[in-house]
């Protein structure tokens, strides 16, 4: 399927060294998680700043629900057949890749992920034979499947040292890959963002109304309930909250560890208190109902749904692990304590919940980090400046 969104110049006919305007292949992960926000986000800021976003995916990304001008997207098909017991993506992919370069000029793909993405990036580069770029952006998914699948990390090396540019979201990230997978490629830190303008703190009394009494602080938690964001931590965190002061708990999101974690909201007789939403695509107003975030994970490489509640005005009670220090200021934007301290995160809440003025602080540092380090403004500049590096360089491949 190629849906055109919108109708867009030629600039095909410029070196690629003159264009103001570049025509870049975006691929990513469709489904609910940071990555495919990411990828999406980004190819809205930079069909914005003039460039031609080609987005490539298996199903349309979740955040690319309205118009939006000069960027197109290309499902890659898969074809099932009987001889074959799994799905030949990679391959696929790639050949995806091949027709949407050729018939549109592609200056550079940018693969979200190193392993499949990356991987069928550079089977499309050495198909084109032409002076196509690859640059990838490893999210810390693509790490963990190699810490889980050891054999994968020679695709994985490959894949990234093959390509012309790598990023990582976090500077744990890079340290990580550089010196647990003995990878010596040059990696650069562009950290995740958010457009501040649509995350921002609305007035939702009314929705704020449905959630919760009007004496109760409102706890959220957002994610895809997989195991490493150890939802269990939260209810168990917000069960201690509650025998101290009122609260409700918003969980928002689905995924394998929700069936435990509804039995567990049972099992501790608090289930009047805590709301499962569901996967949500409007996140503002619910962040707008909430007072403070609950983000108690195993591994999170930086934590995007961390910075889009701190651009809302929402603190975080977060874990210590990987990017999640770089991203949140300890005692100013939130608190950090060590991975499963359940009773010193909820001290930590509610020592925050219940003091108004800290509170009013709180808020308004997220607010201002958010705006003054992770705005969509400042950072998609910086992918699009590394594209122009990467573009102009005469990399021997
Ligand atoms: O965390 C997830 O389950 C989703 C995953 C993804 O690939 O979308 O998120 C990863 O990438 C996000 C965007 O860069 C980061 O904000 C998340 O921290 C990261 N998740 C992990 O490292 C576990």
């Amino acid at each position: 399927m190629f849906k055109v969104l919108a109708a867009y110049p030629r600039l095909d006919y410029l070196p690629r060294t003159m264009k103001e305007h570049l025509r870049i292949g975006i691929v990513c992960y469709p489904t609910y998680g940071g990555s495919g926000v990411i990828a999406t986000e980004l190819g809205k800021g930079l069909a914005q700043l003039g460039h031609q976003i080609h987005i490539i995916s298996y199903a349309l990304p979740m955040r690319l629900d309205s118009y939006e001008g000069n960027i197109f997207y290309h499902e890659v098909e898969m074809a099932s057949y009987p001889l074959f017991e799994f799905p030949l993506y990679t391959p696929a992919l790639a050949s995806k890749i091949v027709e949407v370069a050729r018939f549109e000029s592609l200056d550079i793909v940018h693969a979200h992920y190193a392993i499949p993405h990356a991987t069928s990036a550079y089977l499309a580069r050495q198909i084109l034979g032409n002076d196509m770029k690859v640059m990838t952006t490893l999210h810390g998914t693509d790490i963990t499947l190699v810490g889980l699948e050891p054999s994968f990390l020679p695709v994985m090396k490959f894949s990234i040292e093959q390509s012309n540019g790598v990023t990582a979201v976090s500077r744990f990230l890079k340290e990580k890959t550089l010196t647990n997978y003995g990878i010596e490629t040059d990696i650069r830190v562009i950290p995740n963002f958010v457009d501040t303008e649509k995350y921002s703190r609305i007035e939702c009394g009314q929705i704020r109304e449905r959630f919760a009494r009007s004496d109760e602080k409102v706890l959220v938690h957002i994610s895809n309930f997989r195991a490493v964001k150890r939802v269990g931590d939260v209810i168990r965190i917000f069960d201690e909250v509650l025998k101290k002061l009122p609260a409700t708990l918003i969980l928002a999101g689905d995924g394998p560890d929700r069936s435990a974690c509804e039995h567990l909201v049972r099992e501790l007789g608090i289930q009047e208190h805590v709301r499962f939403l569901g996967k949500q695509t409007e996140l503002v107003p619910i962040l707008s109902s909430s007072d403070l975030m609950l983000m108690p994970s195993q591994s999170e490489s930086f934590g995007l749904a961390a910075l889009e509640a701190m651009a809302c005005g929402v603190p975080v009670i977060s874990s210590s692990v990987g990017g999640l220090p770089e991203l949140q200021v300890h005692g100013q934007t939130g608190y950090i304590a060590e991975i499963g301290d359940i009773d010193r995160m909820a001290r930590y809440a509610v020592e925050l919940l219940g003091n108004d003025t800290k509170m009013a602080m709180f808020r308004q540092a997220c607010r201002t980090r958010a705006v003054e380090h992770f705005d969509v403004k400042k950072i998609v500049t910086q992918y699009e400046d590394y594209y122009r590096e990467i573009v102009q360089r005469e990399d021997a491949q």
